[in-house]
C-alpha cells in the first residue's frame, strides 16, 4: 500500500471533505470524517483487491471457501487501517485535525451478522487467511437486521431491531452481474433417457434472486485483499435481456410476495445455543448454499480449464457448523441435473470438496428438519438427501454388521426428521471439533458410531483469535509495550510472544505492564461512569464475564457468588477484602426465559449492592448493555480475571478465554473447552481451575445427576442465597426469580451450579490473596500473555490449511 504520512493524510482528508461533503474541517461532523477516511482507505484497498482477484484468476491455486450463516465482523475502519499499515498515522492525523480517533471509529455501526463465538470465529479466520496470503473467502448472508440491540429497562432485557444499514455501509460493493437465481418449492419431473438413465427436471418453482455484496478482507501489511461475499435476496425484475433474469410480473406487482422474498435475507436468527425448525431459517440456509455453490462453480469454470470432475483439486469448502450443510446435496444436484454426472461420479467429487466443523454437543442445538417441510420447500434437494440416506444405510447394513442395531442413530433421515450433522459427516471428507476435549467427546460419545465408521475423517482444530484485532487494535498500549520489550517480530509471528517469559520476573518491567492495565481499567471505568453513572474503583479487581447468556455458561454461579460476598459484608461490615468489580456483558436469546431471568437477577443484585452504604464501594456489579464486538474491544484490555466457568463438557472451546489471556487477564475456569489447553501451557500456578471435570459431569448425567437438595440443606451459604431469591429479597416480590429457584431445587440443578459453588468460592479466595501480592500477580499475567501466541487464529488457520484444505500461500 502507498505509505501516507500524517501530513499527506491530513491533506487528503481535507481535500475529500470538500469534494465529497462540501465542508471545511471546522464544519465537519465525526460522521463526515468517518466517511472521508473510509473512502481513503477504500481507495488504498481497491488496487490490491483487484490485483489479488487477478492473481487468483490465473487458475494455479486451490482456494478455500468458508460458508457460514454468520460473520460477526464488528467495525472495520480501525482494523482496515491497521492492516493497511495506516492506523497510527490516521490516529495522529485525526488528532491534529481536532478529532478523537475513538469518536470517529465509533461512527461505524458494529456489523453484528452473527450471534457469538461461531460468527466471530468466522471473522477471525477471514482476517488470518488474508494476513497469511491464503486464497480464502467467506460466503454469508447480508441480513438487513443483525443481532438485536439490547436495552436494559428496569433490569430487564428489551430487544430492539438492529437496522445496521440505516447509513450507507462504506465497505460493501454491490455486484449485480454476479447475481444468481435460487429456486424453492415447485415439482420434480423424472424422464427416462435413451440410455435408460434418469433425468430430472425441476419445474414451477418460486424464484428468488441472490445479489452479492462484497466486502474486502484486508491482510496485514501484505497487499492481499480477499473477499467476504454476502448474499441479499431480491425479487426478480423484468427480463433485462441477459437471459438470466426471468420476467415475473405476477410477483413484481405483489408486494406481499416481494416482502416474503426479502425476508429471506431479512434478519439473523438470534438463538445461539438452541435450534428452532422454522421454515424461514431453512430458506435462508438453502439461499446461502445455492448461491454460493453456483458462484463457486462459475469461478471454477472461468479460472481453471479443467473438467468439473477435478473440482476438488482447486476447491475446498468448509462448512461452519451444520447450517450450510445443504451445500452437499446442492452440489450433487448441479453436478447431476445440470452437468450430467452419474450419482457415483457426483458423489466422488462432492465428498472430496466438503469439510465440516462442529461447534457444539448440546443436543438442543443439533439441527434436524421435518422431512415434510424439506420435501415441500426443496423437493429436489430432499430427493437427493433421501438417496444419500438410502445408500448410506445400505452400506452399513451390508458392510458394518456391528452397527446394524444403531442404524436409526446414524441414518440421515430417521423418524420423520432430516439430521443435518449426520448429512454433514457422511458428505464431508473432514469432521473437526474446535478444542481437544470437544473433539474427544465427539469421537468417544456424541459421534462415536460415525467415528467407528470413518476414523480418518475426525480431527481437532483448536480455535483461535486474531491477535491483530484483539491485541494490536484493541490494546495498542500493551502491544507497544510488548514491542518495546521483545521487538516487533511477534506481530507477524505471534508465537514469539513467548520471549516475554524471560522478563516475567523483572519487577521494573512488569510494573510497566501493571501501568498499562491500570490505564485500560481507567478507560473502562470512565465508560462505565458515562453509561451507568456508577463509579468503580480502578484498583479493584476487574472480574469479567462476557459472553452470550446461557445456563451452561453459568452466569448464575457468578452472581450467586456475588450475593454470597454481599451477605458476608453485611454480616461483617469491617471485613478487610480486596475491592471487586464484577462486570457482565451478555445477550439472551429473546425467547430464552431462564436466561432473561438471570439478566434481571444480575441487574437487581447490582441495584442493591452498588448503593448499599455498608458495602462502602468494596463490591460493585456492572451489567454493560448491548454486549457486542466493539464493547468487547473496550472491556477485554481492562480485565484482571476472565470468568470461563461453563459446566465441564459443555463449552466446545470458547474464544473469549483466549482474548482475555492475550490481554493479560488470569483465567478463572473449569476444565472445559480450550481452558484445558490454556492450562496445558500456563499450569495451575498461572490460572485458577476449579470444579467438576467433564468426566465427572458425564458420569453424573449417566447416573441421573446428583442431589442438589442435599447441598441446599447442608450448606448454609447456599441455602441463604437461594432463600433470598425465593423470599423476594432480591426482587419486587417473591415470584420474580422463582424459575431460577425451581430449576435448581426441583429440576435438580442440571448445570451443577450448587455442586461447583464451594470450589468456585475457594478459587475466588485464592484470587483475592494472589491479587494482594503484586509481583506474583504481574508475573502470572505476563506469563499468560507470553503463552497466548498459540491461540492466534493464524496458527489455527495454518493448521486447517495444511491438514484439511491443502492450500498454499499465494
Ligand atoms: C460456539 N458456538 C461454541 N454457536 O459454543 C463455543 O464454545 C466455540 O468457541 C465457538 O462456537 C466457536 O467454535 C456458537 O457460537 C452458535 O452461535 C450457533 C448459532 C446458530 C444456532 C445454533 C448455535
Amino acid at each position: 500500500m502507498t505509505q501516507l504520512t500524517v501530513d499527506t493524510l491530513k491533506q487528503e482528508i481535507l481535500r475529500k471533505l470538500i469534494s465529497d461533503k462540501g465542508r471545511e474541517v471546522k464544519e465537519a461532523t465525526s460522521k463526515d470524517i468517518y466517511y472521508v477516511l473510509a473512502s481513503i482507505v477504500n481507495e488504498e484497498i481497491k488496487q490490491q483487491w483487484f490485483q489479488t482477484r487477478k492473481n487468483y484468476r490465473d487458475g494455479k491455486n486451490k482456494e478455500v471457501y468458508y460458508l457460514s450463516m454468520e460473520f460477526l465482523i464488528g467495525r472495520m475502519l480501525a482494523s482496515n487501517l491497521l492492516n493497511c499499515g495506516m492506523l497510527d498515522t490516521a490516529k495522529e492525523a485525526l488528532r491534529e485535525l481536532g478529532f478523537e480517533p475513538e469518536d470517529i471509529f465509533s461512527e461505524e455501526h458494529d456489523a453484528a451478522l452473527g450471534n457469538g463465538g461461531l460468527g466471530r470465529l468466522a471473522a477471525c479466520f477471514l482476517d488470518s487467511l488474508a494476513s497469511l496470503n491464503f486464497p480464502g473467502h467467506g460466503y454469508g448472508i447480508r441480513y438487513r437486521y443483525g443481532l438485536f440491540e439490547q436495552r436494559i429497562i428496569h433490569g430487564n432485557q428489551v430487544e430492539l431491531p438492529d437496522y445496521w444499514l440505516k447509513n450507507p455501509y462504506p465497505w460493501e460493493t454491490r455486484n449485480e452481474e454476479e447475481a444468481v437465481v435460487i429456486q424453492f418449492h415447485g415439482d420434480v419431473h423424472m424422464f427416462k433417457k435413451n440410455d435408460g438413465s434418469l433425468e430430472f427436471e425441476y419445474r414451477n418453482t418460486d424464484k428468488v434472486m441472490a445479489v452479492p455484496y462484497d466486502i474486502p478482507i484486508v491482510g496485514y501489511e501484505n497487499d492481499t485483499v480477499n473477499t467476504l461475499r454476502l448474499w441479499s435476496a431480491e425479487v426478480i425484475h423484468q427480463n433485462n435481456g441477459d437471459g438470466l433474469l426471468e420476467a415475473s410480473k405476477e410477483y413484481y406487482h405483489d408486494l406481499d410476495h416481494q416482502h416474503s422474498i426479502e425476508q429471506i435475507s431479512g434478519f439473523l436468527y438470534p438463538d445461539d445455543s438452541s435450534y428452532e425448525g422454522k421454515e424461514l431459517r431453512l430458506k435462508q440456509q438453502y439461499f446461502l448454499v445455492s448461491s454460493s455453490i453456483q458462484n463457486i462453480l462459475k469461478h471454477f469454470k472461468q479460472n481453471h480449464h479443467l473438467p468439473l470432475s477435478r473440482l476438488a483439486e482447486k476447491v475446498v469448502i468448509q462448512i461452519n457448523d451444520t447450517h450450510p450443510s445443504l451445500a452437499i446435496p446442492e452440489l450433487m444436484r448441479i453436478l447431476m441435473d445440470d452437468e450430467g454426472f452419474s450419482w457415483d461420479n457426483a458423489w466422488a467429487v462432492t465428498t472430496n470438496v466438503f469439510a465440516y466443523t462442529n461447534h457444539t454437543t448440546l443436543s438442543e442445538a443439533l439441527e434436524t428438519w421435518s422431512e415434510e417441510m424439506m420435501q415441500n420447500l426443496l423437493p429436489r434437494i430432499y430427493m437427493i438427501i433421501d438417496e444419500i440416506n438410502e445408500r448410506f444405510c445400505k452400506g452399513i447394513w451390508f458392510d458394518h454388521e456391528e452397527l446394524r442395531d444403531s442404524i436409526s442413530e446414524l441414518a440421515v433421515i430417521a423418524h420423520g426428521r432430516v439430521h443435518m450433522a449426520r448429512l454433514a459427516i457422511v458428505g464431508s471428507f473432514s469432521v473437526n471439533g474446535v478444542a481437544r476435549i470437544h473433539t474427544e467427546i465427539l469421537k468417544k460419545k456424541e459421534m462415536r458410531n460415525f467415528y467407528t465408521l470413518y476414523p480418518e475423517k475426525f480431527n481437532n482444530k483448536t480455535n483461535g483469535i486474531t491477535h491483530r484485532r484483539w491485541l494490536l487494535q484493541a490494546n495498542p498500549k500493551l502491544a507497544d509495550l510488548i514491542t518495546d520489550v521483545i521487538g516487533p517480530q511477534w506481530v507477524k509471528r505471534p508465537k514469539q510472544l513467548i520471549s516475554l517469559l524471560k522478563y516475567s520476573n523483572d519487577s521494573a518491567l512488569v510494573d510497566k505492564f501493571d501501568q498499562v492495565k491500570h490505564e485500560n481499567k481507567k478507560v473502562l471505568a470512565n465508560y462505565i461512569h458515562q453509561h451507568l453513572g456508577i463509579t468503580v474503583d480502578e484498583r479493584s479487581i476487574f472480574d469479567v464475564q462476557i459472553k452470550r447468556l446461557h445456563e451452561y455458561k453459568r452466569q448464575l454461579l457468578n452472581i450467586f457468588h456475588v450475593i454470597y460476598l454481599y451477605n458476608e459484608l453485611k454480616d461483617n461490615p469491617n471485613q478487610d477484602i480486596t475491592p471487586r468489580t464484577f462486570i457482565f456483558g451478555a445477550k439472551a436469546a429473546p425467547s430464552y426465559h431462564l436466561a432473561k431471568e438471570v439478566i434481571k437477577l444480575i441487574n437487581t443484585v447490582a441495584s442493591i449492592v452498588n448503593y448499599d452504604p455498608d458495602v462502602r464501594d468494596r463490591l460493585k456489579v456492572i451489567f454493560l448493555e448491548n454486549y457486542n464486538v466493539s464493547l468487547a474491544e473496550k472491556i477485554i484490555p481492562a480485565a484482571d480475571i476472565s470468568e470461563q466457568i461453563s459446566t465441564a463438557s459443555k463449552e466446545a472451546s470458547g474464544t473469549g478465554n483466549m482474548k482475555m489471556m492475550m490481554n493479560g487477564a488470569l483465567t478463572l475456569g473449569t476444565m472445559d473447552g480450550a481452558n484445558i489447553e490454556i492450562h496445558d501451557l500456563v499450569g495451575d500456578q498461572n490460572m485458577f481451575i476449579f470444579g467438576l471435570t467433564a468426566d465427572e459431569v458425564l458420569h453424573y448425567y449417566q447416573h441421573g445427576g446428583y442431589h442438589a437438595r442435599d447441598l441446599y440443606n447442608t450448606d448454609d451459604r447456599i441455602k441463604r442465597v437461594l432463600d433470598q431469591l425465593n423470599q423476594g429479597e432480591f426482587g419486587v416480590h417473591n415470584i420474580e426469580f422463582k424459575d431460577i429457584y425451581y430449576n435448581i431445587l426441583y429440576h435438580n440443578d442440571p448445570y451443577f451450579v450448587l455442586k461447583d459453588f464451594e470450589p468456585y468460592l475457594e478459587a475466588h479466595e485464592l484470587i483475592e490473596r494472589a491479587y494482594r501480592n503484586r509481583n506474583t500477580w504481574l508475573n502470572m499475567s505476563v506469563t499468560n500473555i507470553a503463552y497466548s501466541g498459540k491461540f492466534s487464529s493464524d496458527q489455527t488457520v495454518q493448521e486447517y490449511a495444511t491438514e484439511i484444505w491443502k492450500i498454499k500461500k499465494v
